[in-house]
């Protein structure tokens, strides 16, 4: 019997919810998918070795096994916080002035993914079908090829696709490129990264692209590319929320926010989810509306990440710099206006919040969907929802048009979204949670995950 091989740069098992929230939407996204298929989960330990020597390490965690390997510290800092988080995450989140192009980098990161194809090639047998998760391992589907492994491999990315006219800033993108179509099936979160794709396919490679279908030829071989918005897990979610744990968050955000609003952000430390603009936007409501100093609270929770990257303890200190300021200029003996909370939490604690902040901010420059703005709508109490204020540059605003849509980069926009919210109608909030709360519960990570395998399983085998 054929099983599902996962492999992506970490794994996190099961049971480490409130770590796995904390490295990003991928590792909770995939628990549930292990559950369901019998599989094998492969990816880096996270730990440092002094040497290569290709071993693994092989666990069975609820139902799901694990298979890891350790990198060398310049495998690390080469393909993880070089490559992948210092060139591929900026350029495809538009952000081509944080981007390094260091050839040692690129060296690295070939080197690592020709270790990750070493290792994972002997857990692979032949009806297996491969999945192979996000922009740490673009090549690993032609290394695995070069292997001689004729199963079906499907590739899906979590961040967007460039433009081209930035991708190509980036040395060798045609060979990147050329790589990835050694993969059967390629996933992507929206349309709009689907499209900048094909399109860099049919104008920098001269490949023969059919739009309507996503079939990319190329040198012979054929591609199938797709749109697969990724959801949560729905039902896991509603039962956290309903824990003894949930509720004792949501009543301890309740009484220190006494008679005021709280409007709550979640995300990752990271410069793409416009966490010091988002500052920008609060400070500017309360200037322009110095009387509601008194309604709102405003609690960001902001988990760091990748601290070994530069651009990361940059915007570090940028958003607890702006975060002073405000406060100091804001602040009452009984008031502080904005909370930043740079701590992880349960996902049974997140809920909690969530239901008790009655505004949500979700306003990343970019982002591939984000899961937080559809966890807030799942959480939310249907007679007394919350709104979702939401960038128009989250792959998620394109399922969810019914929240209150913003430009994240305009102070005013996001000024004038937060009176919206402070002062929307409970008709007209429970109006907008009916509809989003639709594509939270129905297109959920369960669909997303059979939507893939039944098309790598019908398309791979081209
Ligand atoms: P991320 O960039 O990590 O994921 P996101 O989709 O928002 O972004 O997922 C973050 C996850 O981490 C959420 O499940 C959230 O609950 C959790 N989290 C955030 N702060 C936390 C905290 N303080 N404590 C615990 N958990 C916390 C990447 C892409 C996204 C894409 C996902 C999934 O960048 O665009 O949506 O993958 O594909």
């Amino acid at each position: 019997m054929s099983k599902l091989v996962v492999i992506s740069n970490r794994v996190a098992v099961p049971k480490a919810r409130g770590v796995a929230g904390a490295q990003g939407g991928l590792a909770g996204a995939l628990n549930s998918a292990l559950k369901e298929h019998r599989g094998i989960w492969f990816g880096w330990s996270g730990e440092e070795c002094d040497e290569y020597t290709g071993s693994i390490n092989i666990q069975r965690n609820d139902g799901v096994t694990t298979a890891t390997m350790d990198l060398p510290k310049q495998d690390v800092d080469e393909y993880y916080n070089g490559y992948a988080n210092s060139t591929l995450w900026p350029l495809f989140h538009y952000r081509i002035d944080l981007t390094e192009y260091e050839r040692e980098f690129g060296k690295g990161y070939e080197r690592v993914n020709e270790r990750f194809a070493e290792s994972a090639a002997p857990l692979i047998e032949p009806d297996d079908m491969v999945w192979v998760h996000d922009y740490h391992l673009l090549p690993l589907g032609e290394r695995l090829r070069a292997r001689g492994l004729d199963n079906r491999i499907g590739f899906f990315l979590h961040i967007p696709w460039p433009p081209t006219r930035l991708f190509v800033s980036l040395p060798f993108h045609e060979r990147l490129v050329e790589t990835m179509l050694h993969y059967d099936v390629l996933g992507f979160q929206t349309g709009e990264w689907l499209e900048s794709f094909l399109h860099y396919c049919r104008k920098e490679l001269g490949a023969t692209v059919d739009e309507a279908t996503g079939r990319v030829e190329y040198q012979g071989r054929v591609t199938y590319a797709k749109a697969y918005p990724i959801g949560i897990d729905f039902d896991h979610l509603t039962a956290q929320g309903k824990t003894e744990e949930a509720k004792i968050a949501g009543e301890k955000l309740l009484s220190s926010t006494r008679d005021r609003i709280a409007a709550i952000g979640v995300d990752r430390l990271d410069y793409s989810k416009g966490l010091p603009e988002r500052i920008d936007g609060l400070a500017r409501f309360f200037d322009q509306n110095p009387d509601r100093v008194r309604d709102l609270v405003y609690i960001q929770i902001a988990p760091p990440s990748r601290e070994d990257v530069e651009s990361y303890q940059k915007i570090r200190n940028e958003l607890e710099q702006k975060t002073g300021q405000i406060n100091g200029a804001r602040s009452e003996v009984d008031i502080v206006p904005i909370r930043y909370v740079n701590r992880g939490h349960s996902l049974a604690e997140l809920c909690g919040f969530y239901r008790t902040a009655k505004i949500c901010l979700v306003t990343p420059l970019r982002d591939g969907m984000n899961l937080v703005a559809k966890e807030y709508i799942a959480a939310q109490d249907p007679d007394d929802p919350g709104v979702l204020v939401l960038s128009r540059f989250a792959g998620a605003a394109q399922q969810m048009q019914e929240a209150v849509l913003v430009n994240p980069h305009s102070p005013d926009d996001l000024s004038h979204a937060i009176k919206t919210a402070l002062d929307m109608p409970l008709k007209e909030r429970k109006r907008r949670y009916d509809a989003l709360i639709k594509t939270v519960r129905d297109d959920n990570v369960q669909d997303w995950t059979k939507n893939f395998a039944d098309d790598l399983a019908m398309l791979g085998k081209n």
